[in-house]
């Protein structure tokens, strides 16, 4: 147990592991929405697997390796794009 800890670890620092993140963007009504949100989080240069669903009103993308993307700074994308981040999950 503890050698997985210490191997789970050292995999994360080396971000072997890119987290998945899925955000609830609130005020999307368009297409035009959709690609100023990809654009801005692509801007990030912390985003990858980008994709923007005008149904779900969600935003999915992982995080490029050896990068790590904070709330602040998905917010911050989001809102520069026009819109508001109201969640933000991620998994491992
Ligand atoms: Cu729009």
């Amino acid at each position: 147990m503890k050698i997985s800890f210490i191997l789970a670890t050292l995999a994360l620092s080396f971000g072997v592991y890119a987290a998945k993140l899925e955000v609830d963007v609130a005020g999307m009504t368009c297409g035009m929405c959709v690609s100023a949100i990809t654009k801005e989080l692509e801007a990030t240069e912390k985003a990858t697997g980008i994709s923007v669903n005008l149904e779900t009103k969600k935003a999915r993308f992982e995080e490029l390796k050896g990068k790590k993307i904070s709330d602040s700074e998905i917010k911050a994308a989001i809102k520069k794009a026009g819109y508001e981040a109201v969640k933000i999950s991620r998994k491992q």
